[in-house]
Parts: C-alpha cells; sequence; structure tokens
C-alpha cells in the first residue's frame, strides 16, 4: 500500500463530524476539547509529528495526551519539540490545517501539500515518543495517535502514563543521547534519579522545614510523586516530610474536582477537603503536574496564596544571591519574565528590590519559555503556577568551569549547580518545582509566612465567563493580551471603569484551553478588585452576548 493510501485508509476510521470542520485550532497548549470529538485530531496529530520529525531528519519528537487542568471530560494533544521545548510556534498552523481537513482524501491532499512546501523528505526516519494523563478517553486516544504513527511508519515508543513534564524530560534526553549536551537517562527512573541526586546536592548543609501537604489533583502527578518520593531521603534522613492527599486516580471524575492548582489559585481558597492547620505549608499540582502554587492559613485563619508570582521572586533572589555569593554575577544576568495576570505588587518588587530585568509576554509557556531563553538565567512563571528556570549554555559552562576563591564561594557554587539539575530546563514541571521551593525556604530559613512578608500582593480577583464566541475577543499586538482589540468598544469601555478605582488593572482575553472568556482585575483593596472585575466582566458578557 502506499504512504497516501495508509494514510486514508487509517484516517477513515477517525472522520471529522463535518459540524466541527474549521472549528479546530492549536491553542495556548496544543488542541484541547471534549475528549469524545478529538480522535479525528489526535490521528492528524500524529501525522504531523511524524513529518516533524522526518523534516528534523529523525530527530524524536514528543506528543502528549492531557487536557492538564480541564474538566475530566476533556482532552488534549500537544507536540513536544527535540530540546523538550513546545512544538514551534511557526508549525502550528499546520497542525490547524490538517485537523481541519474536511475528509479522508482532503487531509491526504493537506498532508501532500505540506511535504512539498516543508520540503519533508518521506524517506527520512521518523521518531516519536508519547505518554498520556490518567484520563478515561486517554487511551483511545493514544489508539488514534498509534494509527497514524503506524501509517506514516514512524518508530514510536508508548511511555504510557506520565506527567507531561516527565514526557518533555525524555524528548530531550532522548535527542541528546550521547552528546556534550546530554540531558539524563532515557527512562523514568533516570527522571527520579536526576531531581534526588540534584536534591541531595543542594540540601546538603541544609534540613527542610516542617511538613508539606500535597494536594494532587486526583491526577497523574499523585503516583508520580509517591513514585519520586522513593527516591529522595526519608524525613529522619533529611529528607521531605510529605503528606501527599487527593491522589485518587482510580474515580475520573474526581481529577481537578475542587481540588488542584487551578481550583485554588482561582478561587483563591484551600481545597474544601483540606484538613491542614494554621501555618501548616501546602501546594496544589495540577492534572498534569506542570503547575504548582503554595498556600497556608495565617494565624487569623485567613487563607494565603503564594502563586507563581511568588515562586519566581523566590527563585530569582536565591539565584542571583547564589551567583554573587559564588563570585559569578558578572558572568549570570538573571531576569524575570512574566504575563499580565502576575501580580502588580510582583513586578515592582522584582525591578525595585531584586533589581532584575522583566519582560512581559502573553500567556502560554511556549512564549515565556522562549523569552526566558534571553538571559543567563531567565526565570519565568505565570500566576498560575506554571513556570521554570532556564540555564544558558554560557551560563551552564561559567557554572561548571568557575574556580571559586573560598569555602564560601564552592559551597554556594555547589547549591548553584545542583538546581541546574533539579530545575526541569524543558518545561514547568510541578514536581521539579515543588523540590526547588522546598530546597529554596530551607537554605532561606523560611517559613510559608516569612515567604509571604517579602511583599504584599495588590488583592486581585480572577473571573471566568462564558459567551458565545470567544473567538470575538482578540488583542492588540505587542500589548502581551492587556488590551483588546476587538470587539469594537469594549477595551473603551474597560478602561472607562478602571479609571474609578485606585491602583486599578484589569483585562480581558478569549482563553486558549477553555471555552471562556477569562477577566483579570487587581486594585487596592479586596472589595475593590472585587467590584472591577464584576464590572469588566459584565462588558464581556454585553459584547459577548450568547
Ligand atoms: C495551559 C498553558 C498555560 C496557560 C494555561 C491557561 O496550562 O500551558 O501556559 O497559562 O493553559 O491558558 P488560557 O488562559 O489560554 O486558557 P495547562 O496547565 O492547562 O496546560
Amino acid at each position: 500500500m502506499s504512504h497516501d493510501e495508509a494514510v486514508k485508509e487509517a484516517s477513515a476510521k477517525h472522520s471529522t463530524p463535518a459540524e466541527l470542520v474549521g472549528k479546530f485550532q492549536y491553542g495556548t497548549a496544543g488542541f484541547r476539547m471534549k475528549a469524545n470529538i478529538l480522535d479525528s485530531v489526535v490521528y492528524r496529530v500524529g501525522l504531523l509529528a511524524s513529518l516533524r520529525s522526518r523534516k528534523l531528519n529523525g530527530q524524536t519528537i514528543g506528543v502528549m495526551i492531557t487536557a492538564s487542568h480541564n474538566p475530566p471530560e476533556d482532552n488534549g494533544v500537544k507536540l513536544v519539540d527535540p530540546m523538550g521545548e513546545m512544538l514551534e510556534a511557526s508549525w502550528e498552523k499546520y497542525a490547524t490545517q490538517l485537523a481541519n481537513a474536511e475528509s479522508d482524501d482532503h487531509l491526504v491532499q493537506v498532508y501532500n501539500e505540506l511535504v512539498k512546501t516543508l520540503k519533508v523528505n518521506l524517506d527520512a526516519p521518523a521518531r516519536v515518543i508519547f505518554a498520556r494523563d490518567t484520563r478515561a478517553s486517554g487511551s483511545r486516544l493514544v489508539g488514534c495517535l498509534n494509527d497514524a504513527l503506524t501509517a506514516t511508519k514512524a518508530e514510536s515508543t508508548d511511555y504510557r502514563i506520565l506527567t507531561t513534564p516527565q514526557l518533555h524530560y525524555l524528548v530531550r534526553c532522548v535527542n541528546t543521547k550521547g552528546t556534550q549536551d546530554e540531558y539524563g537517562e532515557v527512562s523514568e527512573k533516570g527522571y527520579y534519579e536526576k531531581l534526588a541526586a540534584a536534591f541531595k546536592q543542594a540540601m546538603e548543609h541544609t534540613k527542610p522545614q516542617g511538613h508539606l501537604t500535597v494536594d494532587c489533583a486526583n491526577g497523574v502527578g499523585g503516583p508520580k510523586l509517591l513514585e519520586l518520593l522513593k527516591y529522595l531521603p526519608a524525613p529522619a534522613d533529611g529528607g521531605l516530610d510529605v503528606k501527599v492527599v487527593n491522589d485518587d486516580v482510580h474515580k475520573p471524575e474526581s481529577l481537578n474536582h475542587q481540588c488542584g492548582a487551578d481550583f485554588v489559585k482561582t478561587n483563591q481558597r484551600a481545597p474544601p477537603s483540606s484538613k491542614a492547620g494554621p501555618g501548616d505549608r501546602c501546594c496544589s499540582l495540577d492534572g498534569d503536574a506542570d503547575r504548582i502554587v503554595f498556600y497556608f492559613q495565617d494565624e487569623k485563619n485567613v487563607f494565603r496564596l503564594l502563586d507563581g508570582d511568588r515562586i519566581a521572586t523566590l527563585a530569582a533572589s536565591f539565584i542571583a544571591e547564589l551567583a554573587r555569593q559564588s563570585g559569578l554575577m558578572d558572568k549570570l544576568t538573571v531576569g524575570v519574565v512574566q504575563t499580565a495576570y502576575a501580580n502588580g505588587a510582583s513586578t515592582t518588587y522584582i525591578q525595585k528590590n531584586l533589581g532584575l530585568q522583566i519582560v512581559c509576554t502573553p500567556t502560554g509557556v511556549k512564549h515565556l519559555h522562549h523569552a526566558a531563553t534571553r538571559f543567563d538565567v531567565g526565570v519565568y512563571f505565570e500566576a498560575n503556577g506554571h513556570g521554570t528556570v532556564v540555564f544558558s549554555p554560557s551560563a551552564l559552562k561559567a557554572i561548571h568551569t568557575h574556580q571559586p576563591q573560598s569555602p564560601a564561594q564552592a559551597d554556594a557554587l555547589t547549591t548553584l549547580m545542583a538546581l541546574t539539575d533539579l530545575i526541569n530546563q524543558t518545561v514547568g514541571d510541578a514536581l521539579s518545582d515543588l523540590l526547588l521551593v522546598e530546597v529554596i525556604l530551607a537554605h532561606k530559613g523560611f517559613s510559608c509566612a516569612e515567604w509571604l512578608q517579602t511583599y504584599t500582593d495588590l488583592p486581585n480577583r480572577l473571573v471566568r465567563v462564558e459567551v458565545a464566541d470567544r473567538n470575538l475577543f482578540t488583542t492588540v499586538e505587542g500589548t502581551a493580551e492587556r488590551q483588546l482589540a476587538s470587539p469594537t468598544g469594549a477595551q473603551k469601555d474597560i478602561e472607562k471603569v478602571v479609571a474609578k478605582y485606585k491602583d486599578g488593572r484589569s483585562f480581558a482575553r478569549a482563553s486558549g484551553t477553555e471555552d471562556a472568556v477569562r477577566v483579570y482585575a487587581e486594585a487596592s483593596t479586596r472589595a475593590e478588585a472585587e467590584d472591577l472585575a464584576a464590572a469588566v466582566a459584565q462588558i464581556v458578557r454585553k459584547y459577548g452576548a450568547k
């Protein structure tokens, strides 16, 4: 059977319902929607994975089947490029084109046009590795993906159930194996061993403070965290004293339900099931363990959130301090990347108190990651807890070749080296970030209350507004999504309302992962932030009336 016939024949098993043609879009984190309409999309993403690998002379491409923070009935699929980063932005449109092909014949035509325009050699090898989260629909969708990989004769490995960042790690490991940039052993075990060894090294002269409760959103993070803990020292030997909660992956409907990082960040409260007492350090992962937020109840029983902005400031200040202490300050420029959702107080703190540069990008790790690579050390976090730190090749070289001039410099350098292995530099990783935060809190001797005291957040509110067509809401290029371009008049109305509030700031943007528009507002008091968010949400409802 010819290549075309094989693609067409397998496609016939996964046809696209006519009413959905034209509606698929590779968004903030790939395709994401109700799982029952995703079969054809996953099949076609499989075709693109093969093309991408062939175009890159057989480098391994990753495919992750997950809908992360979305409800259990959703699912999604995204591609991972060879160094473990998100799919190159210029290829997203090809994914969208394939997904929207009208029929099996049309799909073959679009596929062949891509082969031609992108100059893909179909005789080159194609290599793909893939994994999925714990959603019930995952195994069916893996079947669709496998059909595409078989039809296009790609070599593939099914890593079964993994966190999203574990798959990103594996992709980079496969592609760097045997080179001077070798990233780690190509196995899930290799991932745990790398993190555990780095954690032990970073904690050589210090100990974790108290215990940590981890809410795993009833997703893949639960079993994977339990596995990771097996590689870490026991609490009595300086390891972490961790209590794992919400780790039930056998009840699919409980995924992200009343728990997890998105619930905690959006509702600004602990999961209702939480039994933590005042001062207890807690954190929540999301459904595929690429996000994490920390929180605690203060002595007055008030919920206190330590979100992605807080992790960014903690990590940036610690790394800048280590660079100074190890005598590397001149060689390492530390910069921070945020999005419009970053609390204004965090931005001011980074610029004024830490004296570090800041860049603001549109939502989506792919944008932040890219911007972060322009610094020697780029710290990027979305306020929702999605982020990591990237070290440039020259920064890594400087760190690994530096000759310390004193025992104090040597200690700081050892910790800095450990961080370069502890941090998953391919993408935001809740498990790696969890260890990073624990290391920093231990070194600084900080409780959550002390971490919180570094600056005071401006009161803020995030609202999700359902509209008839979220695509009507577009933002002005170059404003990092802080201004609406359409619908006409909406931005002016928002600005009029914002002007009424002290320290008021608000924006609206269409979500790239959910069928909704998100509204963010901050102001000088909690009540005003709530009012402003409600007023802007009302404007969005008016312009987007169903
Ligand atoms: C994904 C993206 C994040 C983004 C989030 C919400 O997270 O990876 O970068 O912040 O969606 O995006 P939006 O506001 O466009 O819906 P996750 O954890 O769901 O993969």
